[in-house]
């Protein structure tokens, strides 16, 4: 029994138990999920000690307690199952759609028995949906503009949810004695936001064995197939695809395997140009033998192996040899995407793009007086733990977005500020005091001027009014950048991947003013944000903004997250000098305003 596993269990009865207007429970339920989620033991062991010992986990009372026993123990909850057989819905698929929540789900169910996406799709559009009762025709007018948003959203998978599941095949696999190199490919590799599937490539003389291993992971739910030297599970709902490989093709696999499959295409073109042919057994020099099968652009999988083999083989064993073979350098897999890393390549200009080594601080965090975990104290030890040289404490202030007293009011922030002079005063990091300040529907910051003047560093995000306009969103945001004392333009789409698309602004429009302002666009590394995205960081980047790599860490367990926020800036073609916390304390005290 896994962590996260008996926490999708509680949390999905925490929904049912809502659906059913039950009142306080969906709380505590709620609650016990995120911290026994977080724990940092397996609390398996915890269940095996009995109801008391699960009873320690915060937040976890009697009730929950014995529930969790009963699932270790059992595989099941009782109470669980007979909640599902009265409300058998897809909750999880149906409270995607932004604005449906579990109540939703129980009316809808009860009025109209619907189940499914599909189900809820077709209410709409009959109009179904504006007759229950409690229910117009606004809510089904949300319905449909949010249903293709929600289907999109089942179909990929959270590179923050597939990459540890990834991690974990991956020290499975290597930990097995048949296993020679081992990496992830695909789009996992080249680190996109979201994943439709996860690729292990692994090289071995012995594929039978690594394939058993495989399919016998203990996260498997599933063997979707099953071969000789390749096979497919199914893990918590996501497809790990396993192929192995004998160590001679381990590198030209790897390029094929990693895609894009567009890039592929434009590599293999450019192999044809030098009498050259590439796949995933190798880079084959076919000057002296060609035929008209052999120098078929596309392998549409027809061709038998022997034929793919063909020609003079010159590289394949790893992946820079593939490139080698081109005259080109390695091309990091962030970069395979078609967006002109070919030529760039070609010209010597490819970027030294920016690791997560570079990385000197935490330019947005949070602490226990607004809605993080931890202390000014203890946030500031972590970063210190991780090797960086400064921190900035950036809680949220009040305004529009921040719900239950969340936000500091501005004499709060003056109270916090003199805590963090003190506080910097015991610490191995230079400590930065500075607020997380919200952006209205007009692009005014809800802070007073002069507090805003005289703290170190002002993040500014939109928390509301995330579906206006375009051209709405752009002057809101050019008005933010402008404000004399913003420093950085914080998550700036508002954007939840898979839950909300927030404001779509016009990029070139955003980055410039971004940049003759000198304020830095945000990446928050959260890997449900990756918010600037891949696309409008290379903008930023061209136009010679600034960009910030921070964490949005509420406790000292997340500053890991900035490793999704550097493989997003590296997808942006970033370098370390585009990065505003990759300078020292002195480069970024020049930066702020
Ligand atoms: P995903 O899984 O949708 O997030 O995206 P990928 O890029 O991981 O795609 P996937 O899993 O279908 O295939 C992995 C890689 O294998 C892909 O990036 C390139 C290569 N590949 C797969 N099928 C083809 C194909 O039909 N033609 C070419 N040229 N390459 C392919
Ligand atoms: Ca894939
Ligand atoms: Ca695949
Ligand atoms: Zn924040």
């Amino acid at each position: 029994m896994r962590n996260a596993e008996i926490a999708a269990r509680l949390a999905e009865m925490a929904d049912l138990l809502e659906a059913k207007d039950v009142e306080y429970k969906p709380r505590a339920y709620r609650r016990a999920a995120e911290n026994l989620r977080e724990y940092p033991r397996p609390v398996e062991e915890r269940a095996a000690e009995g109801s008391d010992a699960v009873r320690t986990v915060e937040g976890v009372g009697e009730a929950i307690a014995d529930k969790v026993v009963e699932y270790a123990e059992t595989g099941s909850i009782g109470e669980l199952d007979e909640l599902r057989e009265e409300l058998p819905v897809e909750m999880a698929a149906l409270t995607r759609v932004e604005g449906v929540g579990p109540k939703t789900v129980g009316s809808l169910y009860e009025a109209l028995g619907i189940r499914t996406l599909a189900d809820l799709e077709t209410a709409a559009e009959n109009g179904e949906i504006r007759e229950v009762s409690g229910f117009g025709a606004k809510t089904e007018q949300n319905v449909l503009d949010k249903v293709d948003f929600a289907r999109q959203a089942t179909e990929r998978q959270r590179i923050g949810d597939a990459r540890p599941l990834a991690d974990d095949a991956l020290s499975l696999l290597r930990d097995h004695e048949a296993t020679g190199r081992c990496e992830v490919a695909g789009s996992l590799r080249r680190w996109r936001e979201t994943i439709g599937d996860v690729d292990v490539l692994v090289a071995s003389e012995d594929s039978q064995a690594v394939v058993d291993a495989f399919t016998e992971w203990s996260r498997a739910d599933d063997v979707i197939e099953a071969g000789s030297i390749k096979a497919s599970v199914r893990a918590e709902g996501v497809r790990v695809d396993l192929r192995v490989v004998v160590p001679e093709e381990y590198g030209s696999a790897l390029q094929y395997f990693t895609g894009s499959k567009e890039h592929n295409v434009r590599l293999r073109n450019y192999a044809i140009e030098r009498d050259m042919k590439l796949n995933e057994y190798g880079a084959f020099d076919v000057s002296e033998a060609r035929s008209a099968s052999e120098s078929r652009t596309e392998s549409d999988g027809t061709e038998d192996d022997s034929d793919q083999r063909a020609g003079d083989r010159v590289a394949g064993e790893t992946e820079a040899s593939m490139y080698e073979a081109l005259g080109l350098p390695h091309i990091p897999p962030e970069l395979r995407e078609d967006r002109g890393e070919i030529q760039a390549a070609t010209e010597g200009e490819l970027p030294d793009l920016v690791e997560e080594d570079d990385v000197r601080g935490d330019l947005h965090t949070h602490t226990n007086w607004s809605d993080g975990g931890n202390t000014v104290r203890e946030m500031a030890e972590a970063a210190a733990e991780m090797g960086y040289d400064y921190h900035c404490v950036t809680d949220h202030a009040t305004g529009p977005g921040m719900v239950g007293g969340v936000g500091l009011s501005d004499a709060e922030l003056r109270e916090q500020m003199t805590e963090i002079r003190e506080v910097d005063d015991d610490v191995p990091v230079d400590l930065f005091a500075g607020v997380e300040a919200n952006i209205d529907a007009e692009g005014g910051i809800s802070v007073d001027d002069e507090v805003l003047a005289d703290l170190d560093l002002v993040v500014a995000s939109p928390h509301s009014a995330l579906d206006q306009g375009k051209e709405a969103a752009t002057e809101r945001l050019v008005a933010a950048i402008e404000h004399p004392s913003v420093d950085v333009a914080g998550h700036p789409s508002g954007r939840m991947i898979n839950k909300r698309p927030g404001i779509e602004f016009d990029v070139p429009t955003v980055v410039e003013a971004a940049a003759d302002e000198g304020v830095a666009l945000e990446i928050n590394s959260n890997p449900a944000r990756l918010d600037l995205r891949d696309s409008a960081v290379k903008a930023a980047v061209e136009r010679g903004a600034t960009i910030a790599v921070t964490t949005d860490a509420h406790g000292p367990g997340e500053f890991a997250l900035v490793r999704y926020g550097i493989h997003t800036a590296r997808r942006g073609w970033a370098e370390a000098a585009d990065v505003l916390n990759a300078r020292g304390p002195d480069g970024l005290r020049g930066f702020l305003h």
